[in-house]
């Protein structure tokens, strides 16, 4: 028997910044990181980049109409630093202040509950050139004072709030594997910055609370439960590595204000540990998220790594040639490779919906908070028909059975507050392009040139609907 969703769950769909508004240098926009990343010769999927993205920025009420007639309770979107302070400390942009505020009296005009990432990885350019952006300290402060001019201007508007998105994404494509911006590849600055990024997390939900705003905070998190692969115990050894160093040494800290011992240990023993100063430890324990944020797609599967094996490589299958994915790992510690039982995507991402009552039975058991499942969602090539309709049947697949999921995990007793498909429309993919479609919206790109962009309904859109009329008992 399940157990029927709570009466208020939260359904959603999420999207962030970069990838869906476009109008990167307008109304006193700063730039951000992303913008030269960009342009360096191969690092996205045929030089892709958000300049135009989706031009949400000047369609939001286009999209947010879509989504009050699909009937979404929650829309999750991220604010751009720079648009808010265009060097990322100092002077206001109004007109930045103006866009999102507009954007939330448009979602609540229609019901919809604003869901506010803080940060989704697009740094103003000017703190990395100031000081190195999330490897100086000072970057605590400048990202509180950001936090405190969102709170001060829309907390008494909305109620949840995601601090950071997927910081370990961020930090190892960004520090060890160069992936992204700023494309650096040294582990110990990657744990260094790794644990500034920990403090000013802990330094804006302390002034959350503190600061006695109402509503909810905590981060989202990208969580990809492991599995050791044919029950060898060597494999689940190097699995206990994978969980420690990809999944515990964030959530640790997030909920309980430490680092899992075995991992800290394995990082002092190669000497790129973290230096902790005092009162960081403090800091760190008095800063308890209100719930974990989830973002899920896929499980991996894990197995022993001789210390003269495979090594960890920022290249992966970027283009949507299935099976381009080579093994990666860390050489004595574990490496990851295929499941024997699981079907992928065209991007060799498993399809694990099991995964995902796993994922929130762990955070449940080990964590004990709320859960809000932030982000979930199938990239596919779609095809929009000449009666300008998609057939999207594999996303409806997928989200159905993720669906199905999660109703498993809460009839197992896990508190899951909310439910975000990623996407809402489709939109731009970091690193491999808008090929990779996510949304229940199309977005006909050949058009791009006019900036039509004209939006078109999937399939999914009606599916989705009808999930939430019903509240998942479809
Ligand atoms: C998450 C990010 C999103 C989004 C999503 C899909 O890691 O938080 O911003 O991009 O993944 O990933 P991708 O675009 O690589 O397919």
């Amino acid at each position: 028997e399940l157990t029927d969703f709570p009466k208020d769950f939260l359904w959603g769909s999420a999207s962030a910044a970069y990838q869906v508004e476009g109008a990167y240098q307008q109304d006193g926009k700063g730039k951000s990181v992303w913008d030269d990343f960009v342009k360096l010769p191969g690092k996205t999927f045929k030089g892709s980049n958000g300049e135009v993205a989706v031009d949400h920025y000047h369609r939001y009420k286009e999209d947010v109409a879509l989504m009050a007639e699909q009937g979404l309770k929650t829309y999750r979107f991220s604010i751009a630093w720079s648009r808010i302070l265009p060097e990322g400390r100092g002077e206001i942009n109004q007109k930045g202040l103006d866009f999102y505020s507009n954007l939330i009296d448009e979602l609540l005009r229609y019901g919809i509950e604003p869901m506010v990432t803080i940060y989704h990885w697009d740094l103003p350019q000017n703190l990395q050139d100031l000081y190195g952006g999330w490897e100086s300290r000072e970057i605590i402060k400048d990202f509180t004072d950001y936090a405190k001019i969102l709170f001060d201007n829309f907390s008494d508007r909305m109620k949840y709030w995601v601090s950071i998105n997927e910081q370990n994404v961020f930090i190892m494509h960004g520090y060890m594997l160069a992936s992204h911006p700023p494309a650096v590849n040294d582990p110990k600055r990657m744990y260094a910055a790794n644990h500034i990024v920990n403090l000013a997390n802990a330094s804006v939900t302390k002034l959350f609370k503190e600061g006695n705003y109402q509503g909810m905070i905590g981060p989202s998190f990208a969580y990809a439960p492991a599995y050791a692969l044919d029950c060898l115990p060597e494999n689940v050894i190097a699995t206990e590595n994978v969980n420690d160093s990809f999944a515990y040494f964030w959530m640790d800290i997030y909920r309980y204000g430490r680092y899992p011992k075995v991992a800290f240990r394995a990082l002092e023993k190669a000497g790129i540990a973290p230096i902790i100063e005092e009162g960081d430890m403090a800091l760190l324990a008095h800063s308890t998220p209100d719930f974990m944020g989830v973002n899920y797609y896929q499980s991996m599967t894990v197995a022993a790594n001789p210390l003269d094996g495979v090594s960890m490589s920022g290249e992966a299958n970027y283009s949507g040639e299935k099976g381009k994915t080579k093994e990666q790992g860390m050489p004595g510690m574990y490496k990851m490779v295929a499941n024997p039982h699981l079907e992928t995507t065209n991007w060799d991402w498993t399809i694990d919906p099991t995964g995902l009552r796993v994922c929130l039975r762990r955070i449940s058991s080990r964590y004990d908070l709320p859960i809000i499942i932030t982000e979930n969602g199938l990239g596919d090539f779609d095809t929009l028909e000449e009666n300008n309709e998609v057939h999207d049947e594999n996303r409806i697949a997928y989200l159905n059975n993720h669906c199905l999921a999660v109703q498993e995990a809460i009839s197992d007793g896990v508190e899951v507050l909310g439910y975000c498909t990623w996407s809402f429309t489709d939109l731009l993919s970091w690193l491999n392009g808008y090929q990779k479609r996510y949304g229940f919206v199309y977005i006909d790109r050949n058009e791009v040139e006019e900036k039509e962009l004209t939006r078109y309904k999937k399939a999914s859109f009606y599916w989705y609907q009808n999930v939430i009329n019903s509240n998942g008992q479809t």
